[in-house]
């Protein structure tokens, strides 16, 4: 089973968007194996997003990154990585499609609400970089067998 890092972002906990977002996750299929609230500090923003330190909107994504607070979560389930993407939409939500988190919800790119890994090796060093491994829940849920041939 592939696991994935998700983070919905301080505008969707601030727009109380965090049941939805869960909501939505739930009903696909997928598992929770991990959740958290927290304040994410300045160091654990760049070294999440260290990937755009180059570009001219890096200063602004930390700074909005760690303004309020996160809810970081690993889900569980096959293909995961990429379904979570279908579910989040593209990036910018102007052009996220109707149904997806971003299109459903966001106005621009700046706050797109959500964070997602882009591949299943990104998901492994986030959830690495974001979680310990007690923090993780190994579990089995009943309805697996609804889910899976
Ligand atoms: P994604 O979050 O869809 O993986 P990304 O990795 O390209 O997108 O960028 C990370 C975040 O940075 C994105 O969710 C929002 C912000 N961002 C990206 N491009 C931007 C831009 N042109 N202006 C402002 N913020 C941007
Ligand atoms: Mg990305």
């Amino acid at each position: 089973m592939e696991r994935t890092f998700i983070m919905i972002k301080p505008d969707g906990v601030q727009r109380h968007l965090t049941g939805e977002i869960i909501h939505r996750f739930e009903r696909k299929g997928f598992t929770l194996v991990g959740l958290k609230m927290m304040q994410v500090s300045r160091e654990l923003a760049e070294t999440h997003y260290s990937v755009h330190q180059e570009r001219p909107f890096f200063k602004g994504l930390v700074d909005f990154i760690t303004s309020a607070p996160v809810i970081a979560m690993v889900w569980e389930g096959e293909n995961v990585v990429s379904a979570a993407r279908n579910l989040i939409g593209q990036t910018n939500p102007t052009t996220a499609d109707p149904g997806s988190i971003r299109g459903d919800f966001g106005v621009s790119i700046g706050r797109n609400l959500i964070h997602g890994s882009d591949a299943i090796e990104t998901a492994q060093t986030e959830i690495a970089l974001w979680f310990v491994e007690d923090e993780l829940v190994d579990w089995k849920p009943v309805r697996q067998s609804w889910l899976y041939e």
